[in-house]
């Protein structure tokens, strides 16, 4: 990496005092790790600093030393700040009263006086002076702490550190390297050298083992393929810091939730393999994760998992809907042919080349993986350089619904003339119906419509029915995001 980079950011940290740092949302084990680590850093040496996530921290993860320092809000964002510029006159005493109406506040100047210039206004947005985003592609990824507070991104410079191939480099300082496991590889050598030229110790047992654990998530332990003789390097330096990797391994990978494996086993019983397109897939919809008794941040690692049961898949990918009715999206790629991130921005998201995410707000889990598993479909037929014969029949959910409407109404306008005419059909039209008698055709219309509900999206209570997907297969178009779709990256 870049020493310039590092060297501005070791200046920009001298240099501040308030220091705000942003984990990406939602807060996974890495940038939880990383946020916490640099607090902790910063910390020692004497730097006010805050960690804020809209997420709280997942239950797996409170083991993690200080992670409960992380706060939902950004401290006194509802405070009013008045300040007074003392470079001419210094202050003596401060005194306040508050008397009916009125707050005074009563500022005595050692020597001299002051005026109104000096005075001015703040919203308390504005008390911190640097930005920390860690493991973040991209500011809306920060939700409402971002949309409630764009102009302190404005004001206030920001140091973007990430390892996503999609980072939008939003930062004034933008620490970026796609070639990195992890935001926490990256922080091990910017906490050295900032350590080196403020002559202390920065990485201790606590910080060495909040990077180990931002390593170990990212890299599922080391068996994912952005896994780098880098970051065993990085790793192997971190417990040589003392980091307590047994710690790590044991709550994240050794500590399971009945329900959490009652959830994965649900799961794992829907996976749907289509051999032909190389892809792997499951859902975990709201009913699973209730009737597991699981909650929904128990998904992580089914993805991992998903991977080993998928020998042959080039696309592996886990459709997740989410309390609020959001759907998201865990992209994995077996080989770095087909890129993952390019697929996610496809709808919205972004990631690495072979783990990437999006998520869809305003349809259901049901249209999604419909939407999503053709597109890939679509993509598998050019890149494996399948026949277009070779593809299954098309089939249009909403055409065939509107079809089959038509028909229905045709017939009982036949049948009506029909009625009518006395059984004195036309020639044509009844040649029409000749594949069956009348009354059986109504019917067998009637249950084709029937059929088609039950494979609609809205119909979704039963996940266990997704294999109607790959039974249908793909259509020759597919929609992009609708919009009102929003995105929200998850890996
Ligand atoms: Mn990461």
């Amino acid at each position: 990496m870049n020493g310039d980079t590092e060297n501005q950011i070791i200046e920009l940290i001298k240099r501040k005092k308030r220091i705000l740092i942003l984990p990406s949302s939602p807060i996974d084990g890495d940038s939880l790790g990383s946020a916490v680590a640099l607090y902790l850093a910063l910390k020692k040496l004497d730097k006010e600093v805050t960690v804020v996530c809209i997420d709280p921290v997942p239950d797996v993860l409170k083991f993690l030393p200080h992670s409960n320092i992380v706060g939902s809000e950004i401290s006194s964002s509802k405070d009013f700040i008045i300040t007074l510029d003392s470079k001419k006159t210094e202050v003596d005493s401060i005194k306040s009263n508050i008397e009916k109406d009125k707050v005074n506040i009563i500022i005595t100047p050692k020597d001299g006086a002051f005026s109104e210039e000096d005075v001015s206004f703040n919203k308390g947005k504005i008390e911190y002076d640097l930005v920390f985003t860690v493991d973040c592609a991209e500011l809306s990824q920060l939700k409402k702490i971002y949309e409630d507070n764009v102009e302190l991104f404005h004001q206030i410079p920001v140091v973007n550190i990430d390892h996503h191939i999609s980072n939008t480099h939003y930062g004034k300082v933008n620490y970026v390297d796609i070639m990195a496991s992890s935001t926490a590889e990256l922080l091990v050598p910017i906490l050295e050298k900032l350590g080196h030229s403020e002559k202390k110790d920065l990485l201790d047992t606590d910080i060495a083992t909040l990077l180990l654990a931002g390593i170990i998530t990212d890299t599922g332990s080391f068996q994912n393929a952005n896994t780098t003789p880098k970051s065993f390097e990085v790793s192997a330096k971190l417990v040589s810091y003392g980091a307590r990797q047994q710690e790590i391994i044991q709550h994240v990978y050794k500590t399971k939730q009945l329900s959490q494996l009652k959830l994965w086993g649900r799961v794992l019983s829907k996976i749907q393999t289509d051999e032909k397109y190389r892809i792997v897939w499951s859902t975990v919809s709201k009913q699973d994760i209730l009737d597991t008794g699981s909650s929904e941040d128990e998904t992580g690692g089914i993805i991992d998992e998903l991977m080993t049961n998928a020998p042959g898949a080039e696309i592996v990918l886990l459709i997740k809907e989410k309390s609020d009715d959001s759907v998201s999206v865990s992209l994995r790629t077996t080989t770095p042919s087909v890129n993952s991130s390019k697929i996610a921005e496809e709808f919205g998201g972004g990631g690495h080349t072979q783990a990437a995410g999006f998520s869809f707000t305003g349809i259901s889990l049901k249209d999604v993986e419909y939407k999503v598993i053709n597109y890939i479909r679509e993509l598998q037929v050019s890149r494996l350089g399948l026949d277009d014969e070779e593809k299954e029949p098309t089939v249009d959910f909403d055409n065939l619904m509107k079809k089959a409407a038509e028909n229905q109404q045709k017939i009982a306008e036949i049948e009506f003339v029909k009625d009518k005419k006395n059984d004195k059909a036309e020639p044509k039209k009844s040649q029409k119906k000749a594949k069956g008698a009348p009354k059986p055709e109504k019917t067998q219309k009637k249950s084709q419509v029937n059929v088609e509900k039950d494979v609609s999206p809205k119909k979704n209570k039963d996940t266990q029915q997704t294999d109607s997907i790959s039974q249908t297969t793909s259509t020759s178009q597919t929609t992009p995001p609708q919009e009102g779709v929003n995105y929200k990256f998850e890996d």
